[in-house]
């Protein structure tokens, strides 16, 4: 396929996704990483559990994908590589799909080193459901579940999965759209389990509580508010800085 928009099934749109959030650039990120890899559809299948994160390839990618249970995709995708390891399986799902009801399935697909690739869109609260806090929600943020302030530290998700031993990992936001796309066919391409945390937004949920409504307000302030894990030294203060990076 020469042109992103060719991986892309444009007759399901409107997309289900609310206006300005982030997972329709992740959308984009993942076609245009296929389109330059120069992948034929049927190379590749999609892994995805439930939530809005879910939506991205199923049903909006142009390839097979399996729609499975909340939690569950990376299980499902271990299956799908036994069974065909010809074929290029990637994992998309969500904070909490991923990290939350499906966190031992991430660390255990990291530690066996199973040639998967997994993006995480990771907004920092679970979207579909109305904005509850997930493992990635910073301390302090409000959620329908925290009406006052998150009270327990998130996980830094990528850390955990290479020190659980993940051969590629990296962390980008929605605002840093060549360097995500770049991030993902790395990803794609190295052997052994790719973990891709693609930090989303969602204007709906998080956003309105804790950075803006505004779509261009929110990548703004992603953009502003992240540091590259090259640039920090031991000693700075990054509590409030999304670092991102390969790890
Ligand atoms: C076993 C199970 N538990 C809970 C749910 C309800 N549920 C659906 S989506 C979701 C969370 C979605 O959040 P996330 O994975 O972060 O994705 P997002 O919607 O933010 O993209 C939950 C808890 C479910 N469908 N199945
Ligand atoms: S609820 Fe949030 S994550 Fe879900 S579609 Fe709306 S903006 Fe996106």
């Amino acid at each position: 396929m020469k042109n992103y928009m060719d991986w892309i099934r444009t007759d399901y749109f409107p997309t289900a996704f609310c206006a300005g959030c982030g997972h329709g650039i992740i959308l984009k990120a993942i076609a245009k990483a296929l389109t330059e890899l120069e992948f034929k559809r049927e190379e590749v299948v999609f892994v995805s559990g439930i939530g809005c994160s879910g939506w991205i390839p199923s049903p909006y990618i142009k390839a097979d994908s399996i729609h499975t249970t909340h939690g569950r995709a990376l299980a499902f995708a271990t299956g799908v590589k036994l069974a065909r390891p010809d074929l290029t399986v990637i994992v998309v799902g969500g904070d909490g799909d991923i990290a939350s009801i499906g966190g031992n399935h991430l660390i255990h697909a990291a530690r066996r080193n199973i040639d998967i690739t997994c993006i995480m869109a990771d907004n920092n609260n679970y979207g579909m459901t109305g904005g509850q806090y997930s493992p990635t929600t910073p301390q302090g943020a409000k959620t329908t579940t925290s009406r006052k302030g998150h009270v327990e530290p998130p996980f830094d998700v990528a850390y955990m999965v290479k020190a659980a031993g993940a051969s590629y990992v990296a962390r980008y936001t929605v605002a840093h759209f060549p360097q995500l796309v770049n991030a993902i066919k790395k990803a794609i391409t190295t052997p052994g389990f790719s973990f891709v945390q693609a930090i989303s937004s969602c204007p709906t949920h998080f956003g309105r509580r804790n950075i803006s409504q505004d779509p261009y307000e929110y990548l703004d302030y992603l953009k502003k508010n992240s540091v590259n894990i090259k640039n920090v030294k031991e000693t700075d203060e990054i509590r409030n800085k999304i670092t991102i990076g390969e790890f």
